[in-house]
C-alpha cells in the first residue's frame, strides 16, 4: 500500500516494541508528535490522524481529541482507561477500547507477591544477606504471616476476584469494599474503605483510577488499618494519598507498604525510598511476555476490527 494511504495512528504513550512492531506493520504511525515536537509535524498530520494507540497510564485529554478532527477510536494497551476523557470521545462518537481479562492473573499474582514480600520482608531479607548484616548481627527481625491472616479488597472487579481466590489458597479471611455489594461474591462486604481497613489486616487496593476514586485511601483509611496493617496498591497511584501515606509509614500509623503504581510515574517520593518497611516495583503489575503480548493482540486487533468495520473485541463499558 502506497504510504500515503495508510490509515494513519498517533501513539499516546512509549509503546511495547512488538505492539509498535504491528502498528508499523499496518498503519503509518505518528509516535507521540503531540509531546515531541515544536508542533509543526503533529499540526500538519492531525488533520489525518484517525487512530489514538494509547497505554494504561496514557493522558488522552479531551484537548487532545479536539485537535484530532477525524479521530475515530482510542486503543488503550491496559486495563485502566482513567487518561482517556470517554465523555470527550463519546460526545464525537469515537470508540474506546482498552484489555480486559487478559491481564487478571498476572496483576493478581503480583498482588499476591507484594503481600508475601512485604510481610515476610522479603526484600529487606535478601538486603540483609547481601550486606553482611547476616554473618555479622545474626537472624533477622520476625515477619508477619500471611497463611490465615485477613485479606480486604478494595474493589471487586475482575481482577479483585482473581486475587480472593488466591487468597482463599492461603487460608486468609476475605473482605471486600466496592461501589455496591456483588451478590455473587462470596465475601463480606464493607461500604467504605475505612470500615473495611478497620477489620483487617492486609489492604489490596485494585479499584480503577480517575475522579472517582482519587485519593480513596487517605489519613483516615491508614489510621483505620492501623499499626498492625499492610497497605498494598497495584490499581492506580491516584487511589492512594501518597503524602498521607508517607507520614502513616513514617510514624508507624501502620506496619508497611507495597506499592507497584504511584502519582506521578515514575516519581517515586523520595520519603519511601528511604524506608524499610516499603516495597516498591516500577508498574510491572501486567508487565510479563506472555501478558504484555496477549495485551498487545487485543489492543492491535481492536483497531483492525474498527478499520475492517467488525465489531470491536473489547470496548470500554
Ligand atoms: C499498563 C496498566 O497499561 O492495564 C493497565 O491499566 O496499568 C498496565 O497494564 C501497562 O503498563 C502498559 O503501559
Amino acid at each position: 500500500m502506497a504510504e500515503t494511504d495508510r490509515i494513519e495512528v498517533l501513539t499516546a504513550a512509549k509503546l511495547w516494541p512488538p505492539m509498535m512492531e504491528s502498528l508499523r506493520g499496518a498503519f503509518k504511525v505518528h509516535d507521540r508528535t503531540h509531546q515531541s515536537d515544536d508542533g509543526t509535524a503533529f499540526a500538519a498530520a492531525a488533520p489525518r490522524i484517525r487512530a489514538i494507540a494509547a497505554s494504561g497510564e496514557s493522558k488522552v485529554p479531551r484537548e487532545l481529541i479536539a485537535q484530532l478532527p477525524k479521530l475515530e477510536i482510542v486503543s488503550v494497551f491496559g486495563v485502566g482507561y482513567d487518561g482517556v476523557d470517554v465523555a470527550a470521545a463519546r460526545e464525537r462518537g469515537i470508540a474506546v477500547t482498552h484489555t480486559p481479562n487478559v491481564l487478571n492473573d498476572e496483576v493478581a499474582d503480583l498482588a499476591i507477591a507484594l503481600v508475601l514480600a512485604v510481610s515476610r520482608r522479603l526484600i529487606e531479607a535478601d538486603r540483609y544477606v547481601r550486606s553482611g548484616a547476616w554473618a555479622a548481627n545474626g537472624p533477622m527481625p520476625l515477619a508477619r504471616k500471611v497463611s490465615g491472616a485477613r485479606l480486604g479488597i478494595v474493589g471487586l472487579g475482575r481482577i479483585g476476584m482473581a486475587i480472593a481466590r488466591r487468597a482463599e489458597a492461603f487460608g486468609m479471611s476475605i473482605a471486600y469494599t466496592s461501589r455496591n455489594a456483588k451478590a455473587e461474591a462470596p465475601y463480606p462486604y464493607f461500604a467504605s474503605a475505612e470500615a473495611l481497613a478497620r477489620e483487617v489486616d492486609f489492604l489490596v487496593v485494585i479499584t480503577p483510577g480517575g475522579a472517582g476514586t482519587r485519593k480513596l485511601i487517605d489519613a483516615k483509611v491508614l489510621a483505620a488499618l492501623g499499626k498492625k496493617g499492610f497497605l498494598v496498591n497495584v490499581a492506580r497511584g491516584s487511589v492512594v494519598d501518597e503524602q498521607a501515606l508517607v507520614s502513616a509509614l513514617r510514624d508507624g500509623t501502620i506496619a508497611g507498604a507495597a506499592l507497584d503504581v504511584f502519582e506521578n510515574e515514575p516519581s517515586v517520593p523520595s520519603e519511601l525510598l528511604a524506608l524499610d518497611n516499603v516495597v516498591l516495583t516500577p508498574h510491572i503489575g501486567s508487565a510479563t511476555w506472555q501478558t504484555r503480548q496477549a495485551m498487545a493482540d487485543l489492543a492491535f486487533g481492536n483497531l483492525e476490527a474498527h478499520f475492517a468495520g467488525k465489531p470491536l473485541l473489547s470496548p470500554v463499558p
